[in-house]
């Protein structure tokens, strides 16, 4: 997969892909990440890519010109057609089976905006796939990219090991996808409290059961709306 991001502010990537398995993902060749400082695409001889909004009010926005031309320079790079992402509060919610879907693309395009928002014209034209991370305001499109980015590469085939992807597979059915049991690791007993007894009988049928157990619990209690016979979703 190659993964475009188009952002004013290309400098907040690089700690978050040179890390973990954003990085061995792309040293291993399964993705490619490309950014593209959408400032070098400006006509403006000052670099501007902003303006104030008609209408009046607070803030600049992002103006037409830098973004087309930045998306339209990036995508000639590479034939292969890119499916355009933007970041935006306004966006549909990113969730598992969303992020799936993204990680059967051959090529992401993502627009992180800034300022108070992104003429709207040039996203109407661009027609991205418009994403939220959840209901809150950011300074920037640049976080939501990087947690959709990391959301989905882990899920390319081969990018995680054997036994992480055959986790993910225990939990990849129906609307328990993202229930997790409580782990435990060394020592046994810390500051006396223990380690339940279940996970140290060596009994992998009843540590499932108790696994699963309590993950439904857990999920009773803090996120009732993700549990299937829930009918408020
Ligand atoms: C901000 C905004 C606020 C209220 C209603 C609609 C809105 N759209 C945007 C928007 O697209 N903002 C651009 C990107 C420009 C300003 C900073 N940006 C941004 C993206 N802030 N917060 C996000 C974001 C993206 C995905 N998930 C959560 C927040």
């Amino acid at each position: 997969m190659r993964i475009d991001v188009l952002t004013l502010f290309a400098e907040m990537f690089p700690g978050v892909l040179g890390s973990s398995i954003l990085k061995r993902a792309e040293e291993m060749g399964q993705v490619r990440y490309q950014l593209t400082d959408i400032r070098r695409y400006t006509t403006n001889k000052h670099g501007k890519v902003d303006d104030r909004p008609f209408g009046g009010g607070p803030g600049m926005v992002m103006a037409c010109q830098p973004l087309w031309d930045a998306v339209a320079a990036v995508e000639k790079q590479d034939k292969t057609p890119a499916h355009r992402v933007l970041m935006t509060p306004t966006g549909a919610p990113l969730t598992q089976p969303t992020c799936e879907r993204l990680a059967e693309c051959e090529r992401l395009l993502i627009i992180a905006g800034r300022y108070e928002g992104i003429d709207q014209r040039v996203i109407d034209r661009l027609d991205p796939e418009p994403i939220s991370i959840g209901d809150y305001v950011l300074s920037g499109g640049e976080l939501p990219a990087m947690v959709l980015i990391d959301a989905v590469v882990r899920l390319i085939p081969g990018v995680l090991g054997h036994d992480e992807s055959a986790h993910r597979d225990s939990f990849s059915a129906g609307a328990d996808r993202i229930f997790d049991h409580p782990h435990y690791t060394r020592p046994r007993v810390w500051e006396g409290l223990e380690v339940p007894d279940v996970l140290m009988s060596g009994d992998h049928t009843a540590i499932e059961q108790w696994r699963k157990q309590q993950a439904e619990q857990a999920t009773r209690r803090r996120r009732p709306d993700l549990l299937n016979e829930s009918d408020s979703v």
